[in-house]
């Protein structure tokens, strides 16, 4: 059974220590999140994309039951079980500095590295995947970097045998980490595929105009994934985007209240993929904020939707479209009906 947890640093340690061998993986935030990663034998993405003031749970954690295998597989660390593994890459820019565009080479290493990792393991599908880019809005060689990092990654795809749009394309989410820091990228993955969702609202993002950079970002609004008598919603980085553009620039409320509009959607399209009776306060989030300062106002809108008991991490991290003050991602995890009844 997968299950997802948003935690304390402390909380993960103690799970590591005396039930590791549930531990899937985790994503710790934060720049002490590299150093804590030292300790554990699962990955952990250590991703340098700060928590907001006051938040604790800072670490997320997926568990499975066993048997469990991990390894290193060039620059992939993995552990999985036969249905699920949990990958992290990094790689550093300075590895590819003779390149005239190093984070676009770091982009398409990474993904490499990660397809030719789960070809091997047989988990060939990516579900989602949680992409972290270094100083997301600057530029490289007269191009915005996460433009750069669009072209390595869907390079790597199509490489690596991977369609670019349609219903195998994986859930994503792309942020800011700290300039400086290695590109960051950390998956889900299955031997079988996942069910991409588009959101009717919204165009594709592999649709994308040129007006957004050369080539189009690689990613589909959710994934639906079914494991035995369980099911997996990921839903990916949500924003103020209608069509395929920004709306309510400057506007940092109307920007939550779209985006929500937008999860709801995705959320109406996963019901009728079989997500049955699945809801806005059912799902997990992680909330990623450009000015810390937007926290409590965005909080009280997600709130108002999805309930005051909701479970969410909330980081400072720059958007990849410089206009974009806030991006939500969602989990739903649900007991099959088969299982359900019995
Ligand atoms: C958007 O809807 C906002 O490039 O992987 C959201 C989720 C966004 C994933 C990605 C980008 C990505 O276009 C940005």
């Amino acid at each position: 059974m997968l299950q997802l947890h948003y935690l304390t640093a402390e909380a993960l340690a103690r799970t590591a220590l005396h039930s590791p061998q549930t531990l899937l993986g985790a994503a710790c935030f934060g720049r002490s999140a590299g150093a804590r990663g030292r300790t554990f034998e699962v990955p952990l993405a250590p991703v340098q994309t700060e928590p907001l003031p006051g938040e604790a749970l800072v670490c997320e954690a997926w568990s499975a039951s066993g048997p469990m295998l991990q390894g290193r597989a060039g620059r992939m660390q993995w552990r999985g079980n036969a249905e699920v593994l949990f990958a992290v890459v990094q790689v550093h820019e300075a590895d590819f500095a003779a390149s005239a565009a190093p984070l676009q080479a770091a982009s398409q290493a990474a993904y490499a590295a990660l397809f030719e990792g789960l070809d091997a393991l047989g988990h060939t599908h990516l579900l989602r995947v949680w992409n972290h880019v270094p100083d997301i809005n600057g530029f490289e060689a007269d191009m915005e970097r996460y433009r750069a990092f669009n072209i390595g990654r869907q390079d790597a795809f199509l490489r690596h045998g991977r369609t670019v749009q349609g219903a195998s394309v994986p859930a994503a989410s792309a942020l800011g980490a700290a300039a400086g820091a290695p590109l960051l990228v950390y998956a889900l993955a299955a031997p079988r595929s996942a069910q991409a969702i588009e959101n009717p609202r919204q165009l594709s993002a592999y649709h994308y105009p040129q007006d957004y950079g050369p080539r189009s970002p690689t990613f589909s609004r959710a994934s639906l994934m079914q494991f035995g008598g369980q099911r997996l919603l990921t839903i990916s980085g949500t924003a103020s985007i209608v069509g395929h553009r920004t709306l309510h620039v400057g506007d940092v409320e109307e920007q939550t209240r779209e985006t929500l509009r937008n999860i709801d959607a995705v959320l109406q399209q996963a019901r009728i993929h079989g997500a049955v009776g699945m809801t806005l306060a059912d799902l997990h989030y992680k909330v990623y904020v450009r000015h810390a300062e937007d926290w409590p106002s965005i909080r009280a809108e997600l709130q108002r939707a999805a309930g005051t008991q909701m479970h969410a991490i909330a980081l400072q991290a720059d958007v990849c479209r410089a206009d974009l003050l806030v991006e939500v991602e969602a989990v739903g995890l649900q007991q099959a009906a088969e299982e359900a009844a019995a």
